[in-house]
């Protein structure tokens, strides 16, 4: 490969990581090298529009294994941008030690590869879940709310950001914690709620809805998350935390309404089921820092974002 600048991507054969890395092969010219474990969430067909590109290199490997993660240093890296994760409530309900492993173990690798000066800054990717829930008039999340995780994911994503914390405090190593709220787009796995309306409605079967369905999540299209991540690369300030909120907050029953409406499919398909353990009953972000900071903020809008998404799944099923 040649000098241009090199960034290492962990995840990115998952959701957010997949659109990350097509995002910055379209947008910018920089090296990036792929790392993934390829758990049930990473799949090979996200990978597929820029497998063959020149700038990409994808390498399989675990980010909590020290061992995997030595094939991947075989140079220095401009930045890390950590994806990888377990990342679905509740899975980690179930069983939260895979959680431990990737979420917290994962992240202290990469941040004592960081320390022995194999890559010169690094994004840690977080969630808007760290902050816990919110009452339904209270304000938004602020970088200053404190940690307040209630399931064993949110916690291990805590755990990492006070990791990352801690390393920015102790070491100055440039470190970035971006958090996010709800993303939806093309290429989530059917276990998140959006895409498992979609597919559910598309093949006229029932949709569970936790509880009483009015647990409200800001949702954001996975572009202008991806548009946001890039921003911080460029010109986030080290030791800053970054919120990123779509500024279109929905109770999960409206979300299903309009799906389905869209659809054309009758509400008869929403099945009410016993409510998630401690179900967070409403996110909220306030993303002012980054949009004053850092000139960022959503351009695409639910109605907007959520028909592209049925587009993109529409056309997986007649494939
Ligand atoms: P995802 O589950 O779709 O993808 C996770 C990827 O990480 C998969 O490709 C998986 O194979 C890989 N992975 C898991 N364990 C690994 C390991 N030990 N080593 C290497 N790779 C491993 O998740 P996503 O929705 O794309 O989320 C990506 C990141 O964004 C996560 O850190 C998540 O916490 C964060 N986030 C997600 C959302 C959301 O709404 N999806 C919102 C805010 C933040
Ligand atoms: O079948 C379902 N029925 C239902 O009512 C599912 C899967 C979910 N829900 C509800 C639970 C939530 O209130 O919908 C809402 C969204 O659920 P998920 O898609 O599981 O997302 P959430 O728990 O909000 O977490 C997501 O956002 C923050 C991501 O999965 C996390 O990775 C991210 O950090």
């Amino acid at each position: 490969m040649n000098n241009k600048k090199h960034l290492l991507i962990t995840g990115g054969a998952g959701f957010i990581g997949s659109n990350f890395i097509e995002y910055l092969l379209h947008n910018t010219s920089y090296l990036i090298t792929n790392v993934d474990s390829l758990t049930y969430a990473g799949k090979l067909e996200n990978m597929v529009q820029f497998k063959q590109h020149k700038n990409y290199r994808f390498i399989q490997g675990d980010i909590s294994s020290k061992l995997e993660l030595s094939k991947v240093f075989d140079q220095e890296y401009e930045a890390i941008i950590n994806f990888a994760a377990e990342s679905h409530v509740d899975r980690s309900i179930g069983d939260a030690e895979p959680f431990i492993h990737t979420n917290i173990y994962g992240t202290f690798n990469l941040l004592q590869a960081l320390l022995s000066g194999k890559a010169k800054k690094m994004i840690q990717i977080s969630t808007d879940e760290v902050y816990g829930s919110l009452e339904p008039n209270a304000p938004s999340f602020t970088e200053r709310t404190p940690l307040a995780p209630n399931n064993p994911y949110s916690a291990s994503k805590a755990s990492a950001d006070l990791l990352v914390r801690a390393y920015f405090q102790t070491h100055q190593l440039p470190l970035m914690i971006t958090r996010c709220s709800n993303n939806y787009g093309p290429a989530q796995d059917k276990e998140k709620f959006i895409p498992k309306i979609i597919s559910n409605a598309l093949n006229d079967n029932e949709i569970p809805l936790y509880g009483d369905g009015l647990n409200v999540r800001d949702w954001i299209y996975v572009e202008d998350h991806c548009r946001a991540v890039h921003k911080v690369l460029e010109e986030g300030v080290p030791g800053e935390v970054y919120n990123i909120g779509g500024l279109e907050e929905k109770t999960n029953l409206d979300v299903i309404k309009t799906i389905l409406h869209l659809l054309g499919k009758g509400e008869h398909l929403i099945k009410y089921v016993d409510d998630r353990i401690g179900h967070d009953r409403r996110y909220s972000m306030n993303s002012a820092k980054i949009s004053k900071n850092l000139g960022w903020s959503p351009n695409i809008s639910f109605e907007e974002g959520i028909k592209r998404t049925i587009d993109w799944y529409r056309e997986q099923s007649i494939r």
